[in-house]
């Protein structure tokens, strides 16, 4: 077996990380426009609305909104056959609580969407991908409120009719499962808006937001399917596989239970129920939860087409507590691999990892996978006019090669590829400009300075002919 030959070769990006025009035809504050920006190390903070004298990197981004034309012509000439982007929720929903949807917001998009259809490119759209109302925070608490469950699923009905005919391919909610990692603060604000008050027991109020969120996704999946029977509707995990730092048993439970409590969520997304090994946690650490029988149903009603997950990198995990729940701190016990590389950033280099996660979702759940993130963050020198990325080149194609062996060794059944941020954006993690992943150079900086111009690196080229030959050339 080799690739398919309508394989999705693509690339992906987020509406809030290019965009910019944030308050561009009518436009609502979201989530992401309250964060300023950090870096290597040091958190983004989220301010309380948006303040003078703060800086917000994602208002401006790489301005895509006023340069789409251009920049889709580029993504042409690259050779896409996909492209993964988000529909910004606040240009259809500016506050998110509206009946009515934003006409402009929806022009925005049936145009962004025609220029891709020109050009034989296929939109791949998240609905939800870090970018939800602002003021669905400040006046629901986020997704600790069950009414959001409601304004998802208007948006989510929206966006499906009015792009029934240009739009296949879909998820619902981007890396839903980060919020795993509930201790620190960036991913229930930016999966959940959530905030938390000093001393508050966080765990179970991120169990409630996911359990909304999965409630929503499955409405959206249900009702998507009446609405376009081919569309084909997926969740979307972050997948980091959690490695045991040794043969000892004690490390192979503890890894076993970790992998638990991050990837929950595609069982439940992919099954339509939630896994005997989390409600018997539920019970035991006694919390009491607004799961209702009709949830239930309405989960059961809205199973995913397929998995689209994001692979950037593996984690490793020590047993370093006698409990018999070998309970897991995301936040407190991973442990440094000593087997592979990192990136600047911490993140660990593995692409044989990416083989063994792919063998994993297709161990549990038998459906079509497609890889819709994977990527290099790193700083971009500019010799000689050009980024010689030599270093992104072999990431990608590491990565490729070992994608490849799972399609044709182990026989898994895959859609796509779209490679992270192939146009430099803004990080969502640091919201740095520095930590870069394109192919296209986009000059601007951390501090927001720099032409906006966009020119081609050395992966580019590259990746232009693993496309033209179908992974051939690597
Ligand atoms: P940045 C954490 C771990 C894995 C993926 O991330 C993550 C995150 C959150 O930072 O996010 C995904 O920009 C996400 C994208 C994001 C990309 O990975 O922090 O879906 O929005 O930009 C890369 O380097």
């Amino acid at each position: 077996m080799a690739l398919r030959n309508d394989f999705l070769w693509g690339g992906a990006v987020a509406a809030h990380q290019l965009e910019g025009g944030w308050q561009a035809g009518g436009k609502g504050v979201s989530v992401a426009d309250v964060m300023t920006a950090g870096a290597n190390g040091v958190a983004r903070r989220i301010t309380d609305g948006v303040l003078p004298d703060e800086n917000y990197p994602n208002h401006e981004a790489i301005d895509f909104y006023h340069r789409y034309k251009e920049d889709v012509a580029l993504f042409a000439e690259l050779g896409l056959k996909c492209f993964r982007t988000s529909i910004a929720w606040t240009r259809i929903f500016p506050n998110g609580d509206e009946l009515e949807p934003n006409e402009a917001g929806l022009q925005f998009y049936d145009d962004l969407f025609d220029e891709c259809l020109k050009y034989g490119i296929e939109p791949v759209i998240t609905l939800s991908h870090f970018e939800m109302p602002y003021h669905l925070v400040t006046e629901y608490g986020g997704w600790r409120h069950r009414q959001l469950i409601d304004f998802f699923v208007r948006f989510a009905e929206t966006v499906f009719k009015r792009y029934k005919n240009k739009v296949k391919y879909w998820m619902t909610f981007n890396e839903i499962n980060n919020q795993a990692n509930y201790t620190e603060d960036f991913a229930p604000f930016t999966n959940s808006g959530l905030k938390f008050t000093d001393g508050e027991d966080r765990e179970p109020v991120m169990y409630q937001a996911a359990h909304y969120e999965l409630v929503a996704s499955a409405k959206a999946v249900k009702i998507g399917h009446d609405i376009n029977p081919e569309f084909q509707i997926g969740s979307m995990i972050a997948m980091c596989p959690i490695y045991p730092a040794s043969m000892n048993p004690r490390d192979i439970m503890k890894a076993q239970v970790a992998m638990q409590r991050r990837y929950w969520f595609s069982d439940v997304h992919a099954r339509g129920h939630y896994p005997s090994y989390l409600t018997a946690y539920f019970k035991r650490r006694g919390f009491k939860l607004d799961i209702t029988e009709a949830d239930k149903k309405d989960l059961a009603a809205g199973t995913v087409d397929y998995i689209g997950f994001s692979y950037y990198m593996s984690f490793a995990v020590k047993d370093t507590d006698n409990g018999a729940g070998f309970d897991y701190d995301e936040a407190r016990e991973l442990i440094r691999n000593p087997y592979v590389d990192a990136s600047e950033w911490g993140w660990q280099i593995d692409p044989l990892g990416l083989r063994y996660v792919m063998n994993w979702f297709n161990e549990r759940y038998e459906l079509p996978l497609f890889i819709v993130e994977n990527g290099f963050g790193a700083v971009d020198e500019i010799v000689d006019g050009k980024i010689h990325d030599d270093y992104r080149i072999a990431y990608l194609r590491a990565h490729i090669e070992q994608m490849i062996d799972a399609v044709e060794i182990d026989g898994v059944d895959l859609l796509g590829y779209t490679p992270w941020g192939f146009i430099d954006l803004i990080s969502a993690g640091t919201g740095e400009m520095k930590k870069r992943y394109g192919m296209i150079y986009v000059d601007k900086d951390n501090d927001g300075k720099g032409t906006l111009n966009r020119s081609k690196k050395d992966s580019f080229d590259w990746y232009q002919r693993v496309i033209a030959t179908n992974g051939k050339v690597l």
